[in-house]
């Protein structure tokens, strides 16, 4: 059985396990067909990882430590993360060594398998929304300013609504110039209800906890609640998120039932600072990447994942509504692996 086909069947098993009968289920609804959208989105990415394993293994003849430089030396680049791109390396060496490998061209096949099993070792790969029916389900969006988590509002809100869901919006962005507007721009476009502050510089929380209350008695299914922008070191500001997080528990204990963490991934690491001092104040639910088109940098799920064992909920790749996909690790490995010449396959 060839490399790829082991793998794949690893994932399948794992998704079969973990699904949760009790939860809504979503289909993929995009107007663009899915891989397409991995495909255009992750462009840079597979053009990195392609052309800088190929050329590795074009200028080395022998599997030398020359060889296992060069592969870090590219995991880092791509934002895979140190502790991360260690574990990997080390793998591929034992496996190299186990299997008695002398020829580089086999050894592309061992880096992503490795890359892979590594990320879906013991862990959650489940990226369907913890959404219940006969429920108000409240989804938090918070990260700091312009990562994007107005857009990937109006992006899930379209997503949720084309799988039938009685959908809104909360505009909980009372703080910054505009914020309100650009919601409800987004509502009208895509035809949705939102719940807006009645007052100027109104306390987010209490439009949150308004909104939620609103959105309850008119059974919407999911309600959608955006914050401002928020940086990670400012205490005021992460204990006003701490407050919103409370009034929804206070409406209802089981909500938010997903909160959301929108991570820009052209900033690299330093998404992950971010994602830790998040964690610290609200139980994060899971992680929205943004802005994955504009870099080579798509690595950072393996650094997330390795770091918090946050699930990757969506992956956004542009500013368009379409623009987005949940994550799907097989998908996403079939694009990385776009490209590739493999003596096996
Ligand atoms: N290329 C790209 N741009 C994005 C993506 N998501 C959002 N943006 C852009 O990023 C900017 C900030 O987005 P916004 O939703 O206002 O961010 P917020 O401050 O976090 O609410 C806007 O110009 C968006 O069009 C994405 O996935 N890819
Ligand atoms: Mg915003």
């Amino acid at each position: 059985m060839g490399i790829f086909k082991k793998l794949f069947d690893k994932i399948k098993n794992l998704k079969k396990s973990k699904n949760d009968s009790k939860n809504l289920l979503l289909k993929n609804v995009t107007k663009k067909n899915s891989e397409e959208n991995f495909d255009q989105g992750l462009k840079k990415t597979n053009n990195f990882f392609v052309n800088s394993l190929n050329k590795i293994i074009y200028k080395n003849v022998v599997i030398d430590d020359k060889i296992f430089n060069k592969i870090e030396e590219t995991l880092l680049a791509m934002d895979v993360g140190n502790y991360a791109t260690n574990k990997i390396i080390t793998a591929i060496k034992n496996e190299v060594k186990y299997q008695n490998i002398n020829n580089p061209d086999l050894i592309k096949q061992i880096i992503i398998d490795k890359l892979f099993v590594y990320y879906i070792q013991d862990t959650i790969v489940q990226t369907n929304l913890n959404l219940k029916e006969n429920e108000t389900n409240v989804i938090l969006f918070f990260g700091v300013n312009g990562v994007g988590k107005t857009t990937t509002i109006a992006k899930v809100a379209n997503y949720l609504q084309k799988n039938n869901l009685k959908i809104c919006l909360v505009a909980g962005d009372t703080f910054r110039a505009g914020a309100v507007e650009q919601l409800d721009l987004w509502a009208k476009k895509l035809n949705i209800k939102i719940f807006k502050p009645t007052k100027i510089n109104q306390d987010p929380a209490s439009v949150i906890y308004d909104g939620v209350k609103w959105a309850s008695e008119n059974k919407f299914n999911v309600v959608l609640c955006d914050t401002s922008g928020r940086l990670q070191t400012k205490t005021n500001l992460m204990n006003e998120l701490k407050k919103i997080d409370n009034v929804i528990k206070k409406f209802n204990p089981d909500q938010p039932c997903e909160s959301l963490l929108v991570i820009d991934a052209t900033i690299g690491q330093s998404g992950l600072i971010q994602a830790k001092c998040f964690s610290e104040i609200v139980k994060v639910s899971g992680i929205v990447l943004t802005k994955i088109d504009s870099t080579s940098s798509g690595g950072i799920i393996f650094a997330i994942k390795d770091n918090f064992n946050l699930p990757l909920k969506f992956l956004c790749f542009g500013e368009k509504v379409d623009d987005i996909e949940m994550f799907d690790l097989e998908k996403f490995i079939k694009v990385m692996l776009k490209n590739f010449s493999f003596l096996e396959e």
